[in-house]
């Protein structure tokens, strides 16, 4: 693409994906040092156990082996607790100890309890086995609920009741208007957890460096400058003598935000013994340690006039956190999730309880969406069962309630600012490219010949762009939220652009070079962006929340604009113009009006950093950096309405069509943003039809593989039809709204509602997710049971 073609809004190739497809990407396990050395964790089989003893001897003298090391070793060496960096105020939040390696009680199947290092991985894996471990088995808890009821087994001693915190948000009078409703329909919802599957399992690799006392960390990380944040805390090392580097990382959803025990393991180790230390967890390591999503069991409630009007949403709500808090985890059943329960409707009063609680699983965190597929199924779900209560259409019982069009903020009962929305064009746009009419009469044709065919609609608004650094310490979360972004022109004309996100696969390698092409008249190619190495980056604070874009973007544009005007005073002096004269248009400075004598931005490159004739006052050089802080968060809106059929005598759904009509502002990269929305809408979907965590009651993950746990395939996957409406936002300089989950967001409720409408004819109310053959087999037998 030449400088004058405009990137913006062009479904340009992804730059990163030459390297990436054709085997060139340097992921942490790609990476080796000399003297490289192999960590192995060993890791409990006991979801709830007392370590009465650990005999390392035999493990130690096996062929290759370095050190087996505890926790008590870490500790020793002053490692500390692995730090939570969010803590809600007004939730009395328990925070208790999380040693990087259990020293005398693990708490969930996959806590470690020891580490083997050696020359090889395979040395270091058969000496784990060599550890004998003295474990005194103990009661084990792993539902939310149970945990908190009486007399269920302690988590943490020093925890009572499991309970880790109990939060509340609250806005207008919920008693009054259930007091004053028509209608009332409430479920107990089960959001069960997911496994986030990433390409590219966990690996981390420290290199100490005794005579610097500086350590470097290659890791898969989405946020290279929070984890050396956190390293700091828990290591001891200084913030300045931590180098974090996330090479290529393929694929986090969520997963990879976490600061987790294994980064300071190798670090610890390459201590101990003076050589690097990699660890690469295996993918059923994957399942066991590191975070899962979602788990919560929800009742809600709903209140209604009998014209469809939604008065009023109540709520209790267990989230399950696991054994340990992780990095972000009691922000996203709080924060991310009970202040999103107004959706895309003015809902006048909300009130909803949240308990955090304490299981013997594995901790709980952001995955894709994070909080917000929780609010939006629940809310999604009561208005189904509203409509369904009034014998109204989904979509018209959306469309009576929808926030009418604002562009100057909205704040709704949980006291949240939305910036944008026009929500009633996606619907109309969706309904319209979905056929809805025809479809619907399609529908009563199929169930009067006893088919069962459902549709779902869901118009959804979600919170992203994380958002006000001022927010962030109100909320509690334990950093900032703003970016920085530097831009440096070469001599030669070429661009680097620096960032603190760290993007892993959501393509702004591509994105942020469309924009500089842009707004700087350089080609695409010319732009490379460089990201993910807290020596190579300005601070930053991480991608995830779809902020990567909204965030970063005006930090950019701030760097932009400064060296706009820097270039204006210089081409000012060399055409001997006043500066006021000058414009820049295209990549080129010039006097109004005569545009072939101008200066190309490349010729003020050169011109300022060789630097021979600088006008008084402006110094060399041309580079510069920029900070935003955003006013707001963004919240992306649209609607998503799926056909589904289930087969009566087996229990299986086939997913006929779907259409997702979503606006997350002005687009730069459609293709890129398609792209977004198809793998989020898979993974929603993946929710509600197929994927979920099963602990049996000794607290063993018995969906501990790709066997068991069902990751969706292509094949069972219709084409989406997309389609887009465009409000911008006044929160950043280019309008832009993220878009890496709203698919996630919108879509499990869409086909979860979707199938309940096909089964609805035979009174079949509902059905926990994962909508599997089986369990909807089993709710169709049952209600042809009730009805004989
Ligand atoms: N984009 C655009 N125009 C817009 C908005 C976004 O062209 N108006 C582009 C962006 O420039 C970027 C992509 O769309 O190339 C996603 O941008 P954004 O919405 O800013 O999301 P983030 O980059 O912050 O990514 C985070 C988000 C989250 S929270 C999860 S989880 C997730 C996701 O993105 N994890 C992913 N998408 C993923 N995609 C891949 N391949 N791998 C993951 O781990």
């Amino acid at each position: 693409m030449t400088a004058t073609q405009r990137a913006f809004g062009s479904s340009i190739l992804r730059q990163e994906d030459p390297r990436l497809i054709t085997g060139k990407g340097r992921f942490t396990d790609n990476l080796s040092r000399p003297g490289l050395t192999h960590m192995v964790v060993l890791r409990s089989p006991y979801a709830h156990a007392r370590i009465k003893g650990i005999d390392a001897s035999a493990a130690a003298a096996m062929p290759g082996v370095l050190g087996v090391y505890t926790g008590s070793d870490m500790a020793d060496a002053g490692f500390g607790g692995i730090p939570c960096a969010w803590v809600v105020p007004d939730s009395d939040t328990k925070t208790p100890e999380h040693p990087p390696l259990a020293i005398d009680t693990v708490r969930y199947v996959g806590d470690g309890v020891a580490i083997v290092l050696a020359e090889t991985e395979a040395q270091a894996r058969d000496a784990a086995y060599a550890v004998d471990v003295d474990y005194e088995t103990l009661d084990v808890v792993v539902n939310a609920k149970t945990a908190t009821e009486d007399g269920a087994v302690l988590v943490h001693d020093d925890v009572p009741g499991n309970q880790c915190f109990h939060w509340t948000v609250s806005g207008g009078d919920v008693d009054a208007a259930f007091a004053e409703a028509d209608v009332v329909v409430g479920e107990t919802i089960v959001n069960q957890r997911l496994i986030p599957n990433a390409m590219e399992p966990r690996a981390a690799l420290a290199e100490w460096d005794a005579a610097m006392g500086e350590v470097t960390l290659w890791v898969t990380s989405q946020n290279p400058h929070i984890a050396r944040f956190l390293l700091s805390l828990d290591t001891g090392i200084p913030e300045h003598k931590i180098r974090v580097v996330a090479p290529d990382v393929g694929g986090g959803f969520g997963s990879k935000i976490p600061h987790y025990p294994e980064d300071s393991m190798v670090i610890f180790a390459s201590q101990k013994l003076g050589r690097p230390v990699k660890w690469t967890e295996t993918r059923s390591e994957n399942y066991l340690a590191t975070i899962h999503g979602r788990d919560h069991v929800e009742e809600v409630e709903m209140a209604a006039k009998s014209d469809g009007t939604i008065l009023g949403l109540r709520a209790q709500t267990w989230a399950n956190l696991g054994a340990y808090l992780s990095t972000a985890s009691t922000g996203v059943p709080t924060i991310l999730h009970g202040l999103m329960l107004s959706g895309a409707y003015n809902i006048p009063a909300i009130h909803e309880d949240v308990y955090g609680v304490f299981t013997n699983t594995t901790p709980v965190d952001a995955y894709r969406g994070a909080g917000r597929p929780e609010a939006t199924f629940m809310v999604e779900r009561m208005m189904d069962l509203v409509a369904r209560e009034l014998s109204m259409d989904p979509a018209d019982i959306r469309r009576k309630n929808l926030i009418e069009p604002f562009t100057d903020g909205h704040e709704v009962a949980t006291g949240l600012i939305y910036d944008t929305g026009n929500y009633e064009p996606a619907l109309d746009q969706a309904l319209e490219m979905f056929g809805y009419e025809e479809a619907r009469k399609a529908q009563a044709e199929a169930r009067a010949k006893g088919r069962l065919v459902g549709i779902g609609v869901v118009t959804y608004s979600e919170i992203c762009g994380l958002g006000p650094s001022e927010v962030a310490g109100a909320v509690g979360f334990g950093g900032g939220l703003w970016e920085s972004a530097i831009v440096r022109f070469h001599p030669s004309g070429k661009v680097n652009l620096m960032v603190g996100v760290s993007p892993h696969g959501q393509g702004e390698e591509t994105t942020f070079a469309q924009i500089i092409s842009d707004q700087l008249g350089v080609a695409v190619e010319d732009v490379e962006v460089i990201y993910g190495d807290t020596d190579q980056t300005p601070m930053g604070w991480g991608t995830y929340g779809s902020r990567t874009t909204p965030v970063a973007s005006g930090a950019i544009m701030g760097a932009v604009q400064q060296l706009i005007d820097k270039g204006t005073k210089i081409a000012a002096h060399l055409l001997e113009a006043a500066e006021e004269d000058v414009e820049f248009t295209d990549g080129v400075f010039s006097v109004k009006g005569s545009r072939e004598e101008g200066k190309t931005i490349q010729d003020i490159a050169l011109a300022a950093n060789t630097a021979w004739d600088m006008p008084e006052g402006v110094d060399p050089g041309f580079e510069e950096s920029s900070f935003f802080n955003p006013a707001n968060f963004v919240y992306p809106f649209g609607t998503h309405i799926a056909q589904v059929e289930v087969d009566p005598e087996t229990g299986e759904i086939d997913l006929q069509r779907y259409t997702a009509v979503d606006d997350c502002g002005p687009i730069i990269n459609p293709m890129i943003v398609e792209g977004q929305i198809h793998g989020g809408i898979v993974q929603g979907v993946a929710q509600a039809l197929w994927e979920g965590a099963h602990y049996d009651d000794d607290g063993n993950l018995v969906t501990g593989s790709m066997m068991d746990y069902a990751i969706p395939k292509a094949e069972f996957l219709p084409n989406f039809n997309l389609g887009k409406t465009e409000t911008p936002t006044p929160v950043n300089p280019l309008g832009v709204k993220g878009v890496g989950e709203t698919g996630t967001i919108a879509s499990t409720p869409t086909v979860y509602n979707a199938v309940m409408d096909a089964l609805a004819p035979l009174g079949v109310a509902q059905v926990d997710m994962p909508l599997t053959p089986e369990r909807v087999w089993r709710a169709i037998s049952e209600s042809q049971e009730g009805g004989k």
